[in-house]
């Protein structure tokens, strides 16, 4: 590769040892190139600086044997230009690093963008000046650069992490580094070699440097899921689905979850037998694609323990099938984190590479390392002679290489890594309060690496370069992202991260392999496709949460958060809109049990339980049906009658089945669903009076039914809740059941509608202000609605069951839920009340499509487990609450 350090500066103008740019971007790789091209073209004077001595980026440094790319190169490649695409012709289905980099030299040659490149030059420090609304880059190698725009598009593993190991300078043979592999040739052959570390790194070289060593021995401190990348010719299917529609499939990447054009996959674990499972798995391995493996086997395996549990065991089979013995297969095996909760790995040769008589594994759990000696490493059981060691031990990933740029100085003098101190801040990874005019290409808060890279570099370049534009022709010169908007992005990441399994590992993704980095989900888990809207609103938005200001131009800031929705929620309703629907209403009431029907059907199925049954019991006016849902666990079980949601108008005893599953599940209860009569047909008090008498039934009835004798308990949703409500008061009235404890999820309490809840969330949250008139005017006449079977917020409060309330932030019905809790607490009422922030009406039934309402679901069965006497019982995978719940003491003090 030719030395490119003299390359011409067309672009700069030098001013006593300055020179000045618009933008300056530091690195030159896919991201910095891309840039360069993009901001070019618009008219920016441009410089880019890299350490390296020519372009590649990480492709330039990470030159050890076996590195190759692990998405399939026909997506990890550029897309913005068609003649660049139909020019270059990868070779393989996984591109080698050489391959790679020659695309990368080839993609700098074919826009002449050396001649704006300053290589061997590393950025020491970085000032932002307020009196000139200028950066000032100070560089190890001439001049410095005065920019309007910073850049950093550094990547996010190119700061390699130093060994942590005592010793490594007395050794005396030679060291490696994989994310710094020498580019003259390295000779391994007949050499005892060792290798620490096995991430992708590790992975990849090992199988080769096995080959040529007498000896090899790995270090390994955690096993890895590694699975057969099956390299070789591009698959002919997916290279047929590029060459079909190039434009489309380009467009399907962009809106994707990960940059790859896979579609969502919708069937559960749980409905599909062993055998049809294996039989996904089996494809899937034989096909190599970790992003398949990845999404496409069941729709829960990344999302839920259980679910992923599943997969991590047949994977975990393959390892002791292919290793012979059984201890070092037990040693690579991963049990400590979930597939793909840490990055897993293709690999060629990996487990097999175990077989050989010249390799050794050492567990570096059962035997940590002592320190590195001169000869070699000692753990606290042996000494292990080598000549050489490979580190392949990973990087200060996310952060490392922004903050080697140090200090960076932002606004009023503050340092970026003091504002970072607790874990990265940005607006979007891509900007951060206090620090105008920087920008980073896929910084820690972007999908990055959590996505093909090529995709979301694209978007980031884009997105930058399109606001750039747009800055000089409103006239704006700065730039910068407001705090409000800053800690909005920072909740919807941490929103974001309940969804996914990745905070349940410690790794880079969470900075837990960086002794003493502050830790956290670095990468944004919403998905790239969601991203992507979410920059687009922001412009549509009138620059949603960014101060842009410029000296003849008056200043603009539209502060706010971009996105106050859980981040399931807003897919929900994002689909539900791109449906354009009429209103529900319009269908009539036929027509709207019809569509409720036929959208339930569309849901995944609800969780097994022990057993269900549905049986009939004795309503005031003829039988009532009734659908029963059973734990597996051995009874009598304590029994919760709980009442649907619908409105009084809709919906059925097996309409909320997912969400009665999922709370038989949870609290080990049996749950009895009433089939209450409906209005218009029968108007109030039927569906009161049915959810009195079923309630009384079932109580009475509780050990035939196989549960608990003593009192029940009522739960219900939205009309469900009301009629749960009412049943307790009627209950204390009319001399029984005993009632323990109701749970009111979203309930419609009060006739009133000039609550703000109902103006705030009129309409776009599927429930809407004119649904509930509607469905108000078909139950009940205007003067029966003050009727406290109707409106329990009217009725009298005191002597009712303990209660857990919930409300959801984006509902008509909050503020009548929030009131009924205050009204309880104020009663005396022991009531809890849990805000649900960013939730809708909708949220807790919808069981596994709101993945971010298994928390609420999860205090929810706490709560009916402490009305039953139970202890609590607590599920890791639900951590990380996307509410608040607010106590007794909490409740009465504000209602008083
Ligand atoms: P990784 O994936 O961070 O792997 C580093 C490996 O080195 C991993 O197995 C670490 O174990 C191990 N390690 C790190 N420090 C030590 C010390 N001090 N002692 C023993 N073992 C250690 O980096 P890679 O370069 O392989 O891959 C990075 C990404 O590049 C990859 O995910 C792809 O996205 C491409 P640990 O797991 O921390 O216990």
């Amino acid at each position: 590769m030719p030395d490119v350090m003299d390359a011409t500066r067309a672009s700069e103008a030098t001013s006593g040892g300055t020179q000045q740019v618009d933008v300056a971007v530091v690195g030159a790789g896919f991201a910095g190139l891309y840039l360069l091209h993009r901001l070019r073209k618009a008219g920016f004077t441009t410089v880019a600086l890299d350490e390296a001595n020519d372009v590649g980026g990480t492709w330039y440094w990470n030159r050890y044997p076996g590195a190759r790319c692990d998405i399939q190169t026909i997506d990890y490649s550029y897309t913005f230009d068609p003649e660049l695409e139909s020019a270059w012709k990868w070779s393989e289905k996984y591109a080698t690093q050489p391959e790679i980099l020659r695309y990368l030299g080839f993609v700098a040659d074919r826009y002449d963008l050396r001649r704006d490149i300053r290589f061997g030059t590393k950025v020491t420090a970085a000032a932002w000046d307020d009196a000139t609304d200028r950066w000032l880059l100070t560089t190890d190698d001439g001049a410095s650069v005065s920019c309007r725009t910073y850049i950093m598009a550094t990547g996010c593993l190119s700061a390699p992490k130093p060994p942590e190991i005592d010793g490594v300078k007395d050794f005396k043979g030679e060291v490696y580094f994989t994310g710094r592999w020498p580019h003259e040739e390295v000779k391994l052959a007949g050499k005892r070699i060792a290798v620490i570390g096995t991430g992708s790194s590790g992975i990849q070289s090992i199988p080769l440097i096995a080959e040529q060593a007498a000896q090899l021995t790995v270090f390994q401190r955690t096993p890895n899921f590694a699975l057969p990348a099956h390299n070789g010719a591009a698959p002919a299917d997916r290279a047929a689905l590029l060459e079909g529609d190039r434009v489309g499939y380009r467009e399907q990447a962009r809106w994707s979850l990960a940059g790859v054009p896979w579609p969502q996959q919708m069937a559960v674990s749980w409905q599909l037998t062993d055998a049809e499972r294996r039989e996904r798995f089996e494809q899937a391995w034989a096909k190599g694609d970790l992003v398949y493996i990845l999404t496409q086997l069941w729709a829960d395996q990344a999302v839920d323990v259980e679910g992923n549990a599943l997969l991590a065991e047949l994977i975990r089979e393959k390892i002791r099938t292919t290793i012979k013995d059984p201890e070092t297969a037990a040693a690579l095996s991963p049990h400590d984190h979930p597939f793909g909760a840490k990055r897993p790995c293709l690999d060629t040769n990996y487990y097999a590479t175990y077989n050989r008589p010249n390799v050794t594994l050492v567990n570096l759990r059962q035997e940590p390392i002592k320190s590195i000696t001169a000869s070699g490493i000692t753990t606290d059981k042996r000494t292990f002679d080598v000549d050489t060691i490979v580190f392949a031990t990973g990087f200060d990933a996310m952060t490392g290489a922004i903050m080697a740029v140090h200090p960076i100085t932002g606004r009023g003098g503050k340092s970026l890594s003091d504002v970072w101190a607790d874990g990265p801040q940005t607006y979007l990874g891509l900007t951060v309060a206090g620090f105008p005019n920087l920008f980073m290409i896929t910084g820690p808060g972007s999908p990055s690496v959590l996505s093909n890279m090529a995709v979301s570099i694209e978007q980031h370049v884009d997105w930058v370069a399109d606001r750039l534009i747009a800055m000089r022709e409103a006239g704006f010169t700065t730039i910068e992202a407001t705090e409000a908007a800053q800690a909005g992005w920072t909740r919807h990441m941490a929103d974001c991260s309940t969804l996914t399994l990745h905070r349940l590992a410690n790794t880079w993704y969470t900075g837990a392999n960086v002794p003493g980095k502050a830790q956290g989900v670095m990468p944004y888990t919403g998905g790239v496709g969601p991203y992507r809207s979410i920059c687009n609103e922001v412009v549509s938005g009138g620059m949603l949460g960014f101060r842009l200001t410029g000296p003849n131009v008056a200043e603009q800031c539209n502060d706010g958060e971009i996105v106050r929705l859980q981040p399931d929620v807003r897919l929900v309703l994002n689909m539900l809109a791109d449906m354009k629907l009429p209103p529900i209403e319009s269908f009539g009431f036929q027509g709207a049990r019809d569509f409720v029907a036929q959208f339930n059907a569309s849901r995944p199925a609800g969780r097994p339980v022990g057993e269900v049954v549905d049986g009939t019991l004795p309503g005031p006016d003829g039988p009532l049906p009734y659908r029963l849902y059973r734990p597996a666990a051995p009874g009598p079980h304590p029994i919760v009658v709980y009442f649907h949601g619908g409105g009084w108008v809709l919906g059925d005893e097996q309409s909320d089945e997912p969400f009665c599953r999922d709370m038989c599940r949870r609290t080990g209860m049996i749950f009895v669903s009433v089939g209450y009569r409906h209005a218009p047909e029968h108007r109030f008090p039927a569906a009161a009076e049915d959810g009195y008498a079923a309630t009384r039934w079932i109580a009475e009835h509780a050990a035939d039914l196989g549960g608990r004798s003593g009192p029940v308990m009522v739960a219900g949703w939205s009309a469900g809740g009301n009629i749960a409500a009412v049943t307790c008061q009627l209950a204390r009235d009319r001399g029984g059941p005993q009632i323990s404890g109701q749970l009111l999820v979203c309930p419609a309490t009060d006739c009133r509608f000039d609550r703000p809840s109902y103006n705030d969330n009129a309409t776009g949250y599927f429930l809407t202000r004119s649904l509930m008139y509607w469905f108000w005017d078909l139950y009940c006449s205007p003067g029966d609605r003050t009727d406290p079977r109707v409106s329990p917020l009217r009725g009298k409060l005191e002597g009712l069951p303990q209660a857990f309330v919930v409300t959801c932030e984006f509902d008509p019905l909050r503020d009548e839920g929030v009131a009924y809790a205050e009204a309880l607490a104020a009663a005396g009422v022991p009531v809890e009340q849990l805000n649900a922030r960013g939730h809708f009406h909708s949220s807790f039934p919808m069981v596994d499509v709101v993945i971010t309402g298994a928390s609420g679901r999860m205090q929810m069965a706490e709560a009916l487990r402490r009305f039953a006497g139970l202890p609590p019982e607590r599920r890791q995978s639900d951590e990380g609450v996307p509410g608040r719940t607010v106590s007794p003491h909490e409740i009465a003090a504000a209602a008083g």
